[in-house]
């Protein structure tokens, strides 16, 4: 009989969705299991092999958390904002509605075709306008609690396009349309004080079932550090310099300091500057370099001195000169710092280029230093102090905090992470709901005059417009629709203004979890009930607000790395501050988190449209089927390695298949005798080891350990009933459609996918270690526990090593070794 999988797969996918196999029960007595995979950013190109990788996988566990006895929840939407969708309207004219449709259209097909137990019931579209009405929500009580705040901050600007760039379509400083140079341009755009949750989100990661590298990225990004704001007051003038240091331990040494290029002390220093044109002109070449490009640790330090400006080292009471440099960021710390080049790196690499004095004040241990600069580098580590007066000899690590009181330096925390960046002139997002009044805005004492749509005017639709380009001064193409921007004052009924810049693509995949919980509820994001029975356990915290101990949120999530710094944390500001303002009932929204690996195109380039070596699935499942395709995806490689597409794998799957499929509809026995020992060794051996790889994500060993199981069996003729079940059971996480068949073959009348995950009986599984019993003169005096195939130098080896019977022998030799393999040695003597 032929394995006719095409016929085979769309019966049960029917059979499925008609029994509703798959669908999440709200509240349900069962205990409740969330599973989820990034949903995916949909584009006109839909889904190829590299995407559906976490989505079997995901559907893998879900499966078998199912088997297990679990109210499984397993959704799907659409991140269906962003800008393909909006270029290819530019382009073409086809509103992004129209094209979004399509789009979820076909990325829905594409999911069925793979038999993913996703419940559909539940999918949410991210540009619908009931869900992104709740996004429209939670902005307004991020701006209620001033979280949102707008500010003029440097955006990319492509001159020829004369447009707005998301970083991620200015990459490397070239415009992605036209490949014309990226400029900085003042912009107002609104902001998320993101800031304010930094030690709540450094916090929150140490109870979270988070991969250690996941976790390390967040921690550097947030990138917490602990220092001194040191001033300096400046010669012949009121004015004073604030740096930021970690090393207050080291302003003896300050030889100089720096100031960033943007730093907004600049204008009032101008009057003292005796070389302004200069300063000036270095000033706007530096603005044009990237911050990635000022930082580099090897790129060449540019820089310039504020002639006539000088500082007052507060520690030497020296007179120190004052540069300009772009190796100092204006967006960290204060924007300015005290240079110490014998013990900071790049204040080393600055001075020698421009030969500013380095003054050693802490000595290495090891080394005999005379205080000059003889180091070819800087020394960055600890020592005694030396070259600070009364200091001198004192461990640098106390003399830190002497240092820092004696200049009256005030205690300061910075961090790395920058407040996100809310807004984009564009079209096709969330329209911020806020509106501008003028009247208002003169009797507004913050001066900021915006005020929030009324939530009974939720959501702000999108209006239908003819041309999505920006206008040429940058600004919305919502802009030009005078019919949507002139609105009525929410305050005083005067004529007003709405905001015509839209949410970013990161808005809508913020919360779209909770979503997930209650898709169709009209009064708020998600009923709070069902949020508890989803994401519970619930613990309160205690009243001092100690949130930590208090888990809860989507129970298994698996997502890209590249998404770490940016969607992860976004979700987790956003979970944490709806729980502050008591809507959400857990402070973090995922327990744990893993991530895939990539799937490369064939010869490991990166799959793309533009290289022409993009796989998609629906060849290989008409060619194939889903079930091989599926086999295929978790046995291309470990799972979060990066892997090459290999065209040919496939067929291994696919026959493996044909193997499962041929011992299923011939060679069962229908005696139902119990397994003898040999046959039920291989078999719950490979129980133990794919239960354990699937929660370890091991599915690539997993599947070998179901294909060694099959090579056995092809050896006999007759598999027994019972053992023959256990495997299918075993198979129908990652071949659900064929396990279905095969089983229902067997005359069972429910769905393989509602019996239960097998377990596996120790008794059976062969140990691989034994007892060795060990004798002298026939007397037994020790045993010990070997690896089974112990040779007899082996044992002689271990033997001689037990305590108990080097004591017995002494000096003796044995003049007689008797050995029984697995079992026994003897030594005569
Ligand atoms: C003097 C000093 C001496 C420093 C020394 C280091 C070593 P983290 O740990 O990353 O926070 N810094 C401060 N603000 C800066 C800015 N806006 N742009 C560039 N560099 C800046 O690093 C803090 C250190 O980075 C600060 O401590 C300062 O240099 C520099 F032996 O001050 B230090
Ligand atoms: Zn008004």
């Amino acid at each position: 009989m032929k394995y006719d999988f095409r016929k085979i797969e769309k019966k049960w996918q029917k059979e499925w969705e008609r029994k509703k196999l798959y669908s999440a029960k709200d509240f349900d007595k069962k205990p409740k299991y969330y599973s989820l995979f990034e949903f995916p950013y949909l584009s006109g190109d839909g889904l190829h092999v590299g995407h559906i990788r976490p989505y079997v996988a995901m559907d893998i566990i879900s499966r078998k958390r199912r088997m297990e006895g679990y109210n499984v929840l397993f959704p799907v939407g659409w991140d269906a904002f962003g800008l393909p969708t909006e270029n290819y309207a530019i382009k073409t004219g086809i509103p992004p509605q129209v094209a979004t449709k399509k789009n979820a259209d076909n990325f829905r097909r594409q999911m069925k075709l793979l038999g993913l137990s996703l419940d559909w019931s539940r999918e949410i579209n991210t540009s619908d306008p009931n869900y992104y009405q709740w996004t429209q929500w939670i902005f307004l009580k991020l701006f209620e609690h001033g979280l949102a705040y707008k500010a003029n901050i440097p955006i990319n600007w492509c001159p020829s396009c004369k447009i707005g760039l998301a970083n991620e379509e200015a990459a490397g400083g070239k415009c992605d349309r036209c490949g014309g140079p990226v400029e900085k341009r003042m912009k107002e755009q609104w902001m998320l004080k993101i800031t304010a949750y930094a030690d709540k989100l450094l916090g929150g990661l140490k109870n979270l079932d988070f991969l250690p590298e996941i976790k390390r990225q967040q921690e550097n990004w947030i990138g917490r550090s602990q220092g001194h704001t040191i001033e300096f007051r400046i010669q012949n003038s009121e004015l004073s310099i604030k740096t930021f240091t970690t090393r207050a331990d080291t302003l003896p040494g300050a030889t100089y300091l720096v100031l960033a290029p943007e730093h907004p002390l600049m204008t009032e220093l101008e009057p003292l500057i005796k070389n302004k044109a200069y300063v000036k002109k270095y000033i706007e070449q530096a603005k044009r370099r990237s911050d990635q490009e000022r930082v580099q640790e090897n790129s060449e330090k540019t820089g310039t001195e504020l002639k006539g400006v000088n500082a007052i080292n507060p520690f030497t009471e020296k007179e120190i000169p004052v540069w300009v440099a772009d190796y100092v960021l204006a967006q960290y710390g204060t924007g300015a710092i005290m240079a110490v080049p014998a013990h900071d790196e790049r204040d080393f690499a600055f001075a020698r280029r421009f030969k500013l004095p380095i003054v050693s004040v802490i000595s290495p241990p090891t080394l005999f230093n005379n205080g000059k600069a003889s180091l070819p580098q800087a020394y960055v580590g600890n020592g005694k102090m030396i070259n600070a007066g009364d200091l001198n000899g004192v461990d640098n690590v106390k003399a830190k905090e002497v240092i820092a009181s004696r200049v009256g330096a005030k205690k300061s925390v910075n961090y790395k992470l920058r407040d996100w960046v809310f807004s984009r002139q564009r079209y096709w997002g969330e329209p911020i709901p806020l509106i501008y009044c003028e009247k208002c805005a003169l009797q507004d004492p913050s001066g900021q005059g915006w005020l929030a749509v009324r939530d009974m005017d939720l959501p702000v639709k999108l209006p239908k417009i003819k041309n999505y380009k920006p206008s040429d001064d940058g600004q919305s193409p919502l802009a030009s629709v005078a019919s949507w921007v002139n609105v009525k004052c929410p305050k005083c009924k005067g004529p007003a203004k709405r905001e015509t810049d839209v949410m970013p693509n990161w808005a809508g995949s913020s919360w779209y979890y909770l979503r997930y919980i209650d898709p169709k509820n009209y009064k708020a994001l998600a009923d709070r009930k069902k949020m508890e029975y989803w994401l519970g356990p619930v613990r309160r915290a205690t009243p001092q607000g100690d949130a930590s101990g208090v888990s809860g949120g989507v129970d298994w999530y698996n997502g890209g790395m590249e998404h770490v710094t940016l969607h992860l944390l976004y979700s987790r500001f956003w979970n944490l501050f709806l729980h502050d303002i008591g809507v959400v009932p857990v402070p973090e929204p995922y327990k744990k988190r893993t991530a895939h690996g990539l799937i490369l195109g064939e010869h490991g380039v990166k799959m793309s449209k533009s290289k022409g070596n993009v796989v998609i699935p629906d060849d290989l499942v008409k060619e194939f089927g889903a079930d091989a395709l599926r086999l295929y995806e978790m046995f291309i490689g470990p799972f979060e390695q990066a892997v090459a597409w290999d065209p040919r794998g496939i067929l291994g799957t696919s026959r493996f298949l044909e193997r499962v499929w041929k011992i299923g509809v011939s060679h069962i026995s229908n005696s139902r005798e119990l397994e003898n020992k040999e046959e039920g060794g291989l078999l719950h051996k490979m129980i133990k080891k794919v239960t354990a790889d699937i929660e370890s994500m091991s599915f690539n060993t997993a599947i070998s350990a179901m294909m060694i199981f099959i090579n056995e069996c092809q050896k006999h003729d007759k598999i027994s009933y019972e053992p023959w079940k256990k495997f299918l059971l075993i198979l129908a996480p990652f071949a659900p459609h064929l396990a279905e068949e095969l089983w229902r073959r067997l005359g069972e009348k429910t769905s393989i996918h509602k019996s239960s995950w097998p377990e596996y009986d120790e008794k059976f599984i062969e140990e691989e270690t034994f007892e060795l019993v060990i004798q002298v003169n026939g007397k037994l005096r020790d045993k010990v526990l070997a690896a089974r195939g112990l040779s007899q130098k082996g044992a002689e080896k271990l033997v001689f090593e037990r305590p108990k019977i080097k004591e017995l022998l002494g000096s003796k030799k044995p003049v007689k070794v008797i050995f029984i393999p697995e079992r026994l040695i003897n030594l005569v003597v």
